[in-house]
């Protein structure tokens, strides 16, 4: 069975996914695109040679029956509208981070698909298929390192536009963070504060960088994560967990190692295109996998709106410097 997919949005990471589904996974192909811009929408048919119609909106794509399974790859705060369309339709959505840009929007999302009785929505949290991240869950998982402790993380990226201000350091950089660390402890946040170190020359005037959030759990452990957007070296992302019994460090990406010059030396990767490109394919794989069987997994939409909430949090302590609570609703039994 062939997966018939439409592509709402057809930018940096809509013409990346799509690049993988034509030419890497099985079991899908792109039928149909759109975006506002509609020259980019036309421009990634035509560079990857797609045999996909182009259409004037995300309404009418959700709505063609020439579309079996959507994937919202737009700006953040059009997110909402298109999953809610996609529920509405009955059809498989698989949509980037974040779900929706506030926890309100999350919380219709997850009404929207609980009246429609069946799990439809995947959320884009690609670091829960890295493989390096995988094998920290299975260590903690069958208790390796005994009770986690501590999580001490870094969300580092070389640079960001001017646009990127100061709460975007939470919605658009640290939401993988704080979805990332409640599969991986298997644990809810109870609270959470922000500091703010010396700021970086390299920020502009829109943005406090370097951010480090802390943030507690349920259970008691402590995560410090640095989030510093402007760090200019690289695209780094570090985690490593302290438990009773050892840590665990996130394993480095393959890289060759160079004895040259009378140095050592590896590369680092400059952006999140290389760094996860194997969580990508193994993530899309999954949504291809799950609309053919109609049994989604992964990210559901319960942990979008978890994320959101903690997310929204993050921001108000951004601004109190103060330890704001986190409260989250009772899970319900549709997304257990
Ligand atoms: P982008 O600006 O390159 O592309 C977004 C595209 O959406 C643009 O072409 C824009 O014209 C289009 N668009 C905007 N509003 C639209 C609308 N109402 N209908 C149709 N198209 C619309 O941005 P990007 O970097 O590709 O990011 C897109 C989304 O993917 C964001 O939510 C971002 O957070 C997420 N993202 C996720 C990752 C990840 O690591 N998982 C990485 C990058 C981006
Ligand atoms: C970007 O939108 C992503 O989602 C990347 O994964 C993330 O690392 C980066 O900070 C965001 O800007």
């Amino acid at each position: 069975m062939t997966i018939h997919i439409g592509i709402i949005g057809t930018g940096m990471i809509g013409e990346e996914h799509a690049r993988r589904i034509t030419l890497q996974l099985t079991g899908a192909t792109i039928t149909a695109v759109t975006d506002v811009d509609q020259e980019q929408a036309r421009g990634v048919v035509e560079r990857l040679g797609l045999a996909a119609e182009v259409y004037p909106d995300g309404a009418s794509l959700i709505a063609s029956e020439a579309v079996d399974a959507v994937m919202v790859t737009s700006w953040g705060p059009t997110h909402e509208e298109y999953v809610l369309a996609a529920i509405e339709a009955g059809k498989p959505v698989f949509c980037e981070k974040p779900l929706a840009t506030t926890a309100d929007g999350c919380r219709r999302i997850i009404e929207a698909e609980q009246a429609a009785g069946k799990r439809l929505v995947q959320v884009g949290f690609m670091r829960r298929y890295d493989s390096g991240y995988q094998l920290m869950k299975e260590a903690i998982d069958t208790d390796r390192l005994g009770a986690p402790l501590m999580v001490h993380a870094a969300h580092r990226n070389p640079e960001v536009p001017e646009r990127y201000v100061t709460p975007m350091a939470i919605h658009d950089t640290l939401i993988h963070e704080l979805d990332t660390f409640r599969w991986l402890l298997d644990d809810d946040y109870k609270n959470a504060q922000v500091v703010f170190p010396r700021k970086t020359r390299h920020a502009h005037s829109q943005v406090a960088d370097p951010q480090i959030v802390m943030l507690e759990t349920v259970k008691g452990v402590r995560i410090d994560v640095e989030v510093f957007v402007n760090c200019r070296y690289g695209y780094d992302i570090q985690c490593e967990v302290v438990g009773e019994e050892g840590v665990a460090r996130l394993p480095e990406p393959q890289s060759l190692q160079f004895r040259q010059s009378a140095q050592r030396s590896n590369e680092i990767l400059m952006d999140w295109k290389k760094r996860f490109a194997d969580a990508f394919s193994v993530e899309l794989q999954a949504f291809i996998d799950g609309a053919a069987s109609g049994t989604l997994g992964g990210p559901s939409s319960w942990d979008g709106y978890a994320a959101a909430i903690a997310g929204d949090v993050c921001v108000r302590a951004q601004e109190s410097g103060a330890i704001e609570p986190i409260l989250m609703p009772e899970r319900p039994a549709f997304y257990a």
